[in-house]
């Protein structure tokens, strides 16, 4: 094989890590109020998620136990950008911590959900601390495939 047509073979089977952003909003283009945009996420080992402050007030923590048992957690600062790294398959269930009463949550599905059967099982707990907007956790999770 000529040498330059092997490094370009090579080169192509390397999977390039993404970033994906989601904005922390007081409201979304279709009039949702205090949510995630996106607040559902398919994405692939290794790949990145950037949450961005758009608005005040907001931050992104993981939600434990609603997320693969090998993954990395987080507890962003409030009003502060935070870059996850999602080092586990599975899904991944997140919140606003101020306005969890207000629904501000999202899902991450990174390649397989692995841990699905698990969070379906234990969102109860997160589901009773929702007032408003509580239909939010089972459309994002309807997402999941
Ligand atoms: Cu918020």
């Amino acid at each position: 094989m000529h040498k330059s047509i092997f490094f370009l073979t090579l080169l192509t089977s390397f999977v390039v890590a993404e970033n994906f952003d989601v904005k922390m909003v007081n409201a979304d283009a279709s009039g949702q109020v205090m949510v995630f945009d996106p607040p559902f996420i398919k994405a692939n080992v290794g790949d990145t998620v950037t949450f961005l402050p758009t608005d005040m007030l907001h931050n992104s923590q993981s939600v434990p136990g609603l997320i693969p048992s090998s993954a990395n957690s987080w507890n962003g600062a409030m009003n502060e950008k935070i870059t996850i790294e999602l080092n586990a398959e599975g899904v991944y269930v997140y919140q606003c911590t101020p306005h969890i009463a207000l629904g501000m949550i999202g899902v991450i599905q990174v390649g397989s959900p692995t841990n699905i059967d698990d969070v379906k099982n234990s969102v109860s707990s997160l589901e009773s601390m929702i007032v408003m907007n509580k239909e939010r956790v089972q459309q994002y999770l309807a997402q999941v495939n």
